[in-house]
């Protein structure tokens, strides 16, 4: 399919849901930009979305299905898997086997593989990653409105006055929708207040940052609702009409002073009223949340305590105002619309509703129906664990990183008498453990639609043909349920059938009583389906409806048609912090990762911002534990125990710190942060506590650290302390130390990169046997091979510069230099990369302010070309800028 034209498609990281185009090169890569006419993104992407054709190369892809690692044709593994199953069902019953899904896979896929569970198998053991991303906010929507229903759309950000951040760094989660705001700003001035612990890259647009204590969320709201009642701010009108249970809501919340309140939040008083006040007098609100709200032991209360703020104002599904939130995956929603959750049936029918099920299964046809709900996600592997669940399908998700107690996930995977693994990469942590791989097909090679944050359904479609073996996700399905005998239910021609049918269900007994309808586009035609344009739902069939915003007169989905305000109460998660586990830890995000970093670490430009797992720590706390800059730490919990390297900020709350949540045992030594986190689910979703973690924290006693770069992969032997690789553009890059030093440095080094070695290779080597300090550099042709800087201390050499030298002629007179790995003075030294897009690091910045006078970030853009493609970077340029400029003499 290389050729000049483009494909509209949409991007397949976050639940922005950016129009891509993409043009397919000869060389296995792709040309992408921001597609102009997407209403998510209007053309713009970030830095991840930019990087998508980078991405593609067939390098560590699943591209045939194995047995037991070895490979065999599709119909042996589908039959082994369907097999399996039948086998396991007789005997066991239904409840026997289970689906473990993700926010990735498409709807249609979706859509399959809760019809085959729910309807066909007859349990509703299908769960998904969304129950670690979404559970609370789903949860609280259908406490609050009796739906799962996102009232507002992005068009929001431009109609507000003031929008409220809780728990969302959408300046590298969902960088498009900051980008967006940020031009709002610009506009019309709008007020941006952040509430998040740490202080993050968001906040550079902050008129007010809450660092609020962790999980103390639900006592601002509180004291919110209880101000604007104090003050006369509530909407009398819109309460009476719309709602019920605001006097008991209330009642709660005036027990909370606004001492106490402060107290709670760890703030002073003036800092909270600034926000209450603020919130009070604009009308034009909207509040988005993320997962500082909904990866919490309270995340539900958390959603209700916001939403309970809007429904008193009557600010909800008006322009500009309401409770917004973010999904994380890019089809988080469309698992959402589908019943991807175990306690959901399909199109925002409810398991436990007797009339859904009969709706549902009189139009499935279908020869059961579960009727009980399956095991949420935590539980699920819980089920494995004890060996309730004996034939296990996993499908577009990395559980043996990203579920809580981690290490007791591998185990149990290992420990399940049969797990299938749908992905599409060969070697992840999870994919170890399978019996049978099953390889998927990837963005740009497959075709159906995902939902993003605003409801909005697009198209993703395939620009390259399938590579290998690879086969979609839905069809996989599909071909296992033909297997059990459902082949009449399952026989779709392709993905727009199962679309189809999907909006047939949407409408069928809705008349307006379900939130969800795309009605409209039930007897789509493939030739309709490949032309789809993005829209909003709802869309059902025989009207022309406009308005996509839901609830500004009301119109909710109770039996009385009312919103329900509820009672939440803080609750401290306080005591959990002990003298052994004295810091909360906190995990999230970082700018150019995406998640167990299956794609992203495929390209060079995304890893350079960040290479490495890392442990962010307050200055006196480092202090206080003894923790240099630079070095590495030990991280410990009940649960397990991670090795990072430490950065230090102020950007920390005291007793505070921040891990990110990317590093697999395919990338680092000991950085699969979940093994510490524990099992810890809010009640009423199920979701786990993924930002409170009490761990102790301190230093990692390394005998000697180091930094290598080499064309081949470096061998790293067991035994070794600590690594973290990344790509670099011409080779590999790893961090490393040690315990003990090793007694032949030579040895160690040679063994070390021996897979690249040549005998006619010229070695460089350097030794000072009293600093510690050993330098070796392997040169092929004039060409540097490999090399490696080791120290007692943290490795003082310009990471970006010496990566840049992998397979550049050194010059005799160059030698020393390098293996002292500092550019010499006419070689500018990039420093760490700030902007991926042009590759233009920190030190680059700093010098364009301090030669060039630049101080904004327009005029560094100008100079240095930084910040000015996807965006992504510019508030870090602005911190750097702000960091370098002189204040003014009075
Ligand atoms: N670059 C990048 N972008 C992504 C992803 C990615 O992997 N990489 N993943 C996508 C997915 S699936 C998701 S779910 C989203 C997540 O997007 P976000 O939710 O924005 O990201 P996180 O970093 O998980 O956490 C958000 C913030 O919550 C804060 N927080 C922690 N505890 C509390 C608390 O008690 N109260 C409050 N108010 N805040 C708290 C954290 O400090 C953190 O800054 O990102 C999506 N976008
Ligand atoms: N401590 C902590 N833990 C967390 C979080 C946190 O903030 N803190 N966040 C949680 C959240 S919000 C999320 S969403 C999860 C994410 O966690 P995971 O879902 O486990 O992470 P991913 O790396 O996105 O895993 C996706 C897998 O699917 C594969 N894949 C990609 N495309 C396809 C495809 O089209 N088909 C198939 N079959 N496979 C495909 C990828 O190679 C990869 O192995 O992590 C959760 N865990
Ligand atoms: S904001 Fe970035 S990651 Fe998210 S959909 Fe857009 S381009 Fe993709
Ligand atoms: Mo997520």
């Amino acid at each position: 399919m290389v050729g000049n034209r483009w494909t509209a498609t949409t991007c397949p990281y976050c639940g922005v849901g950016c129009g891509v185009l993409a043009r397919a090169n000869a060389d296995g890569t792709a040309d992408v930009k921001g597609d102009p006419d997407h209403p998510a993104n209007f053309g713009r992407l970030c830095s991840k979305g930019s990087a998508l054709g980078e991405t593609m190369s067939l390098h560590d892809r699943l591209l045939s299905p194995l047995i037991a690692g070895e490979p065999v044709s599709w119909e042996s593994a589908l039959d082994k898997v369907a097999g399996t199953f039948r086998e396991t069902i007789a005997t066991y019953g239904p409840d026997s086997v289970a689906l473990y899904v993700s926010g990735q896979i498409l709807t249609e896929d979706y859509y399959v593989a809760n019809k085959l569970m729910k309807g066909y198998i007859g349990t509703a053991n299908i769960d998904t990653n969304s129950r670690l991303c979404m559970a609370s906010s789903v949860a609280g929507h259908k406490r609050a409105f009796g739906s799962d229903t996102v009232p507002g759309a992005y068009q929001d950000l431009e109609l507000a006055d003031l929008v409220v951040l809780v728990g969302s760094n959408l300046a590298w989660c969902h960088p498009v929708l900051y980008q967006r705001l940020v031009a709002a700003r610009k506009e019309r001035g709008t007020k941006i207040v952040v509430i998040d612990p740490r202080r993050t890259a968001t906040c550079e647009i902050a008129d007010l940052h809450l660092a609020i204590a962790p999980g103390s969320d639900v006592a601002l709201f509180n004291g919110l609702l209880s101000h604007l009642t104090a003050t006369g701010r509530i909407s009398p009108r819109y309460i009476d009409r719309h709602t019920t249970g605001f006097g008991a809501a209330i009642k709660s919340c005036n027990a909370l002073s606004l001492d106490r309140v402060a107290e709670i939040c760890g703030l002073d008083k003036s800092v909270i009223s600034a926000f209450l006040e603020l919130f009070a007098a604009t009308e034009r609100t909207l509040t988005i949340y993320s997962q500082g709200v909904n990866q919490s032991t309270s995340g539900t209360d958390k959603v209700n305590a916001i939403i309970n703020c809007h429904l008193a104002t009557g600010r909800i599904g008006k322009p500009g105002m309401g409770p917004f939130s973010v999904t994380g995956q890019p089809n988080a929603m469309g698992g959402r619309e589908v019943g991807g959750l175990a306690n959901m049936l399909a199109a925002h029918t409810e398991l436990a509703n007797p009339d859904h099920r009969r709706i549902v299964q009189t139009f499935w046809n279908s020869p059961r129906i579960a009727d009980a709900p399956g095991h949420k996600a935590v539980d699920l592997f819980d089920a494995v664990a004890d060996g309730r669940i004996k034939a296990l399908w996993i499908m577009a998700t990395n559980p043996v990183d990203s579920l809580p107690e981690a290490d007791r996930v591998r185990d149990a995977i290992a420990s399940c008498p049969f797990v299938a693994v749908s992905d599409v990469t060969r070697h992840t942590d999870t994919t170890a453990l399978a019996n049978v791989l099953l390889p998927a097909a990837a963005w740009g090679e497959k075709d159906g639609t995902v939902t993003n944050s605003e409801r909005r359904i697009s198209r993703q479609r395939a620009f390259v043909g399938l590579p290998g073996q690879a086969r979609p996700d839905w069809w996989q399905i599909c071909e296992v349920a033909r297997r059990l005998g459902y082949a009449d239910a399952f026989g779709y021609a392709g993905p727009h059938e199962i679309f189809a049918e999907y909006a047939a269900l949407t409408g069928t007994e809705n008349s307006a009583t379900r939130d969800l309808d795309i009605s409209a586009f039930e007897d789509i035609s493939e030739e309709a389906y490949d032309s789809l344009q993005p829209f909003q739902w709802p869309q059902p069939k025989n009207t022309s409806r406009t308005e996509s915003r839901f609830f500004a007169e009301g119109g909710f989905f109770t039996a009385d048609r009312r919103a329900r305000f509820v009672e939440t109460r803080y609750q401290s998660p306080a005591s959990r912090i002990s003298p052994k586990y004295p810091f909360v830890m906190n995990t999230g995000r970082i700018r150019d990762q995406w998640h167990t970093m299956t794609r992203t670490a495929k390209t060079p430009r995304l890893m350079s911002h960040i290479a490495e797992p890392f442990l962010e720590i307050h200055p006196d706390d480092a202090a206080a534990a003894g923790l240099g800059s630079a070095s590495l730490c030990e991280v410990r919990s009940p649960h397990g125990r991670a090795v990072l390297r430490v950065t230090i900020t102020p950007a920390q709350r005291r007793g505070n710190v921040f891990a990110p949540i990317h590093w697999t045992a395919q990338y680092a030594s000991e950085a699969r942060i979940d093994v510490l986190i524990a099992s810890r689910t809010d009640l009423v979703s199920g979701q786990p506590e993924s930002k409170f973690t009490p761990v102790a924290v301190r230093p990692y006693d390394a005998a000697w650290y180091g930094f290598a770069i080499s064309s081949e992969p470096a061998a790293l032997r067991d035994g070794l302390a600590y690594f973290a690789k990344a790509p670099a553009k011409a080779g590999h890059r790893v961090e490393l130390a040690g315990s003990a030093s090793p007694l032949d440095w030579d040895a160690f080094a040679n063994e070390l990169f021996a897979p690249g070695n040549n005998e006619n290779d010229e070695v460089l080597t350097y030794r000072d046997a009293r600093t510690g300090h050993y330098r070796y550099a392997r040169l092929r042709d004039g060409r540097l091979e490999s090399a490696l800087f080791v120290s007692r201390q943290p490795v003082v050499v310009s990471r970006t510069w010496a990566a840049g030298q992998l397979g550049q002629r050194i010059n005799p007179g160059d030698r020393l230099r390098l293996l002292a790995g500092r550019p010499g003075g006419n070689v500018p030294d990039k420093g760490p990369i700030v902007c991926a897009c042009f590759e233009v690091g920190a030190n680059e910045i700093a010098t364009a302010i301090a030669r060039q006078g630049c101080v904004s970030v327009e005029a560094i853009g100008a100079c240095v070309k930084a910040g000015t493609n996807c965006g992504s970077c510019r508030s870090e340029i602005a911190r750097i800028i702000d960091a370098h400029s002189v204040p003014k003499a009075g």
